[in-house]
C-alpha cells in the first residue's frame, strides 16, 4: 500500500485487530501456539520452539486467505497455471511471509514486548533446499509473483526428504553432508493424506477389446507406489491471493497386493515399502555423471503422474468433462525434467478416459508449454530406450506413436530430407538408442521459450534450429526475473527503507519500474552518504558473519568482489582466481604500490561427482590460505570461501557486494539470475555478454557496467577456426607466470601435482576459453579498481544500477508469460 493512500492510523488499528494482525493478537497467537502446538511455556521453550510458534502464528494468518482463494478460484472456474518443476528453492518462509502479510514491524514489536530476539527466531528456520540453483530458485520466484499478480496457480514438485546436500569445507575440500531439513518438522506444509494417487511402473502392456469391440491397450504394471500431497501456501505480496505449492511424497501403496509377490514374506513386504519411499528420498545434484540414474527417471515420472492425475481430478471437481481441459489448465514444463507429463496425459486420456488419439493429442499439445534453460549438450536429457521401456513400457509406445505422427509431418514438409528427420526424431539412433526429452518437450508443447534474449535467439538458431524452421511461431523469449520481495525487502531491509524514503513510497515493491524515481536523486550528495552507509553496514554484517564461520577477517572498506553460484567450469571461477593470483604477484613484486584493497568472496556448491569443480573449490581455499596469511600482503587482498551457499546464506551476500562477477563464457549461461540479485542491491557487474547480462547492461547503461571478453559470435568463430589455448599461455608472460605459480606448489604445500588436472586442462583444452578472455578480464578489473577510487562516481553508478532494474522483477516475467504464452487473467481476492 502506498504511504499516501494509507488509511488513518485508528482505522488501521481496528482493522488489524479484526484480522488478527494487531500486536496484541500476534502476541496472543504466539503464546497459544507455543503452548498448544509446541507444548511449551515461555520459560522452557528452546529457540526452535519459539520459531515454530512464530511460524504457526504467521501461517494461521495466511490460512483464511488460502481458503478464500481456493473457494473463489473454484466458483470462478479460473484458468489455472500448473508449474511443473523437479525443483523448488523457496528459501526460509517466515520472514518472507511476514513481508507479504505486511506485518514485519508489528511482529518485531510484538516479539520485543515478549522479550524475544526476533532475528534469532528468523535465523532458526531450516533452508528448504529442494533445488540445485537457478532453475529451482526461478520456480520459487515465479510462485511469489504468480500469487502477487493474483493468477491462480499450482506449483507441482517433489517433497524430497533430503534436499541439496549441506556443504562444509574441510582442509579446503568440499565435503557433502546430507540435508535433513525435515528433522525438526515443517510448520509450513499441510499433509493431505486423502489426496493420493497410484503411480505405476514396469510390467508390460497388452491389447484387449472393450465393450464396444474397440481395440484398447492395458498397462499391467509390476509396481505401484502412492504419491501423497503436501501443500505449502504461497501468499502474494499485499494481496489476498494464496496459491499452492503441492509437493508429492512417495509411500507404499495400500491397494497393492504385496502378498502376490511375497507370500508369507513379511520382511519382503516391509522391504518393498522402504523401496517405495526411496522415490522421494533425495534430490539429485545436477552435473552428475550418468550412472545410477534409474531412480531419477522414476522420480520424474512419479511427480508428473501424480500432478496430471490431480489436475484431472480438479477438472472433474470444477468444470466437468475433460474436453475443456486445455481451457481450464496450462501446464508449464520447467525444463525437460517433467516432460514425461506429455506422454502421461496422453495415456490417461486414452487408456483411462476412453479418448481416441486425435482428441487426446489435440488437448495435450494445447495444454503444454516448455521452458528451456540450457544449451550445454551434456545437460540435455536423454534416456536409454531400454531403461525407458523397462520402467515405462506404455509411455514408450506413446512416445513412438507421437514420433510417427510427427515425423510423417516433417517428411511432408521437407520432402526427401532424411538427415533432418533423423535430427528431429524423438529417438536418437546413433549408438545406443535414446529418447530425447527436449525434442519430446518441443513437439508436445504449443509454446517454447528461452530465458533471456540472447539465449532464446540461440535456441532458435542452434539447439532447435530444425524445429524453428518447421514451427517458427512456437518460439518465444521470456527473460528471467527475480522477486524483489525476497531479494530486496527480506534480504536488505536497510536499502529497502532508504529507497522507500527517497521515493516517498514503497510502491516499488509491487511495481519495480518505480525504482526509476531514484534517478532524480542520483546526484544528491545526501543520498550518496546514506547509500554508502547502508552498503558499509551490510559489509560489516557480512564480515562478522564470515569471521564467525571461516575465521577470515575482511576489511569493510575493501571492494567486496563476489562470485556466488554453482561451481562449474563454464561459469569460470578459475578466471576469477587467475586475477586474484595476478593481484598477489603484483603486490609481491611491488609491495608499496597503491592497490585498492579487495575482498574476494566466493560461494557455491560443486556436484559431488564433478571432480574439476571440486578441485576449483580446493584451489580457491588454497590460494586464500596463502594470501590471507602472507604478512607482506597485510590484508590488502583477502580471499574467502563462504561455505554452504544457499538462499538463506545468500541473503547475507547480496546486500554487501560492491562488485558482482558474471564472467561465464559468452553463449553458455542461459540467463543467470544472481546477476539480477546483486545489481538490485547496488553491486556493479563485471561481466561478459552472456545470458541476461546483455539486457542488464542495456538497462543500466553501458557506462555503468564493466564489460569484457568475447561475444557469443566471436566464441563460435574462434571455435570454428580452431582454438589453441597454449598459444595464449606461451605468448602472455603474466598469464604464464600465474599458471606456473599454481604448478609451483606454492598453494599446495609444495605438491606440484595437486592442481595439474586443472592447469593442464586450461593449457591444453580450455573448453570454456578462460585463457582467451584472461587479458581482457585483467584489464577490465583494473578499470574497476580505478573506478572504485572515485567514491562519488561509484555510488552514483550503484544508485543507477538499482534505479534501472525494474525489468528484472519476476513480476514482469510472469506478466509476459500470462499475456503471451498462458493467456491467463488475474483473479483478485479481496483482503
Ligand atoms: C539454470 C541456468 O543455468 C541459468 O542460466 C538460468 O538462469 C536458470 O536455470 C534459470 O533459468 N539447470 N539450471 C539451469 O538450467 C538447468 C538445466
Amino acid at each position: 500500500m502506498s504511504m499516501a493512500q494509507s488509511p488513518e492510523p485508528l482505522d488501521v488499528d481496528r482493522e488489524r485487530t479484526r484480522t488478527g494482525m494487531s500486536k496484541t493478537a500476534l502476541k496472543q497467537g504466539f503464546l497459544d501456539n507455543l503452548f498448544y502446538i509446541q507444548g511449551r511455556f515461555r520459560e522452557v521453550a528452546t529457540p526452535h520452539d519459539l520459531y515454530m510458534a512464530a511460524a504457526y502464528t504467521t501461517r494461521d494468518r495466511i490460512l483464511e486467505r488460502w481458503i478464500k482463494s481456493a473457494q473463489r478460484y473454484k466458483t470462478n472456474q479460473s484458468r489455472t497455471v500448473c508449474y511443473l518443476s523437479a525443483e523448488f528453492l523457496p528459501g526460509p518462509h517466515l520472514a518472507n511471509n511476514l513481508v507479504n502479510l505486511g506485518i514485519v514491524e508489528t511482529a518485531t514489536e510484538a516479539a520485543h514486548e515478549l522479550g524475544l530476539d526476533f532475528d534469532a527466531i528468523i535465523a532458526e528456520e531450516a533452508e528448504p533446499g529442494l533445488g540445485n540453483g537457478g532453475l529451482g530458485r526461478l520456480a520459487a520466484c515465479f510462485m511469489d509473483s504468480l500469487s502477487t499478480l493474483q493468477i491462480p496457480s499450482i506449483g507441482y514438485g517433489i517433497r524430497y526428504e533430503f534436499g541439496i546436500f549441506d556443504q562444509t569445507i574441510e582442509d579446503g575440500w568440499q565435503v557433502e553432508k546430507s540435508d535433513n531439513w525435515l528433522r525438526n518438522g515443517n510448520p509450513w506444509e499441510i499433509p493431505r493424506p486423502k489426496i493420493r494417487f497410484p503411480v505405476l511402473y514396469g510390467g508390460y502392456t497388452e491389447q484387449y477389446r472393450d465393450h464396444d469391440g474397440r481395440s484398447r491397450t492395458r498397462w499391467v504394471p509390476a509396481q505401484i507406489i502412492d504419491g501423497v500431497a503436501y501443500d505449502t501456501p504461497i501468499l502474494g505480496y499485499g494481496v489476498g491471493n494464496v496459491n499452492l505449492l503441492r509437493l508429492w511424497k512417495a509411500e507404499a501403496s495400500e491397494s497393492f497386493d504385496f502378498q502376490a509377490f511375497n507370500v508369507g514374506d513379511y520382511y519382503g513386504a516391509v522391504h518393498a515399502k522402504i523401496e517405495a519411499e526411496t522415490i522421494s528420498k533425495v534430490l539429485y545434484p545436477n552435473d552428475e555423471p550418468e550412472a545410477g540414474k534409474e531412480l531419477r527417471l522414476k522420480q520424474q515420472f512419479f511427480f508428473v503422474s501424480c500432478s496430471i492425475q490431480d489436475m484431472i481430478r480438479l477438472q472433474f471437481n470444477t468444470v466437468g468433462p475433460l474436453d475443456s481441459f486445455a481451457e481450464k489448465f496450462v501446464i508449464q514444463l520447467n525444463d525437460t525434467h517433467p516432460s514425461l507429463a506429455i506422454a502421461e496425459l496422453m495415456r490417461l486420456l486414452m487408456d483411462e478416459h476412453d479418448m481416441d488419439w486425435d482428441r487426446a493429442w489435440d488437448i495435450t499439445h494445447r495444454v503444454f508449454c516448455y521452458t528451456n534453460h540450457t544449451l550445454l549438450p551434456e545437460a540435455l536429457e536423454t534416456w536409454s530406450v531400454s531403461l525407458f521401456e523397462r520402467l515405462l513400457p506404455r509411455h514408450l509406445e506413446i512416445v513412438y506413436e507421437i514420433n510417427r505422427h510427427f515425423l510423417d509431418e516433417v517428411r511432408v514438409h521437407f520432402l526427401g530430407d532424411e538427415d533432418r528427420v533423423r535430427r528431429m526424431s524423438l529417438i536418437a539412433e546413433d549408438g545406443e538408442r535414446r529418447v530425447r526429452m527436449a525434442n519430446l518437450a518441443v513437439v508436445g508443447s504449443r509454446a517454447v521459450n528461452g530465458v533471456a534474449a540472447l539465449h532464446s535467439e540461440l535456441v532458435k538458431t542452434t539447439l532447435f534450429k530444425d524445429f524453428h524452421d518447421f514451427w517458427p511461431d512456437r518460439f518465444h523469449n521470456v527473460t528471467n526475473g527475480v522477486t524483489p520481495r525476497r531479494f530486496m525487502v527480506v534480504a536488505n531491509p536497510r536499502l529497502s527503507r532508504l529507497i522507500s524514503e527517497t521515493c516517498g513510497s514503497d510502491d516499488w515493491i509491487r511495481d519495480l519500474d518505480r525504482l526509476r524515481d531514484l534517478e532524480a536523486h542520483a546526484m544528491d550528495s545526501g543520498l550518496h552518504e546514506r547509500w554508502h552507509e547502508v552498503k558499509i553496514a551490510a559489509k560489516r554484517d557480512l564480515a562478522a558473519w564470515l569471521k564467525h564461520r571461516t575465521g577470515v577477517l575482511l576489511d569493510p572498506e575493501a571492494i567486496f568482489d563476489v562470485q556466488a553460484k554453482r561451481i562449474h567450469e563454464y561459469k569460470r571461477q578459475h578466471l576469477n582466481l587467475l586475477h586474484i593470483i595476478r593481484c598477489y604477484q603484483r603486490l609481491k613484486q611491488s609491495p608499496n604500490q597503491d592497490m585498492v584493497p579487495r575482498a574476494f568472496i566466493f560461494g557455491g556448491k560443486a556436484a559431488p561427482g564433478y571432480f574439476m569443480a571440486k578441485l576449483i573449490i580446493k584451489l580457491i581455499n588454497a590460494v586464500a590460505e596463502v594470501i590471507n596469511n602472507d604478512p607482506q600482503i597485510n590484508g590488502f587482498i583477502r580471499v574467502v570461501f563462504m561455505p554452504d551457499f544457499n538462499v538463506k546464506n545468500g541473503q547475507h551476500l547480496y546486500p554487501a557486494a560492491n562488485l558482482s562477477e558474471q564472467i561465464s563464457l559468452a553463449g553458455k549461461e542461459a540467463s543467470g539470475t544472481g546477476n539480477m540479485k546483486f545489481s538490485m542491491n547496488g553491486a556493479l557487474t563485471i561481466g561478459t555478454l552472456d545470458g541476461a547480462n546483455v539486457e542488464i547492461r542495456e538497462e543500466v547503461g553501458k557506462e555503468n557496467f564493466f564489460l569484457f571478453g568475447m561475444s557469443a559470435e566471436e566464441v563460435s568463430q574462434r571455435q570454428r577456426e580452431g582454438y589453441h589455448p597454449w598459444e595464449h599461455y606461451a605468448k602472455d608472460a603474466e598469464l604464464k607466470s600465474d599458471i606456473d605459480l599454481i604448478n609451483s606448489g606454492l598453494f599446495s604445500h609444495g605438491d606440484t601435482q595437486l592442481f595439474r588436472p586443472l592447469t593442464d586442462r586450461l593449457v591444453n583444452q580450455d573448453p570454456f576459453m578462460v585463457l582467451a578472455d584472461y587479458r581482457a578480464y585483467i584489464a577490465c578489473q583494473d578499470h574497476v579498481a580505478e573506478a572504485y577510487r572515485d567514491h562519488r562516481h561509484w555510488t552514483r553508478m550503484s544508485i543507477l544500477n538499482v534505479a534501472r532494474m525494474g525489468k528484472f522483477s519476476s513480476d514482469r516475467a510472469i506478466r509476459e508469460y500470462a499475456e503471451h504464452i498462458w493467456r491467463t487473467e488475474p483473479h483478485p481476492i479481496d483482503l
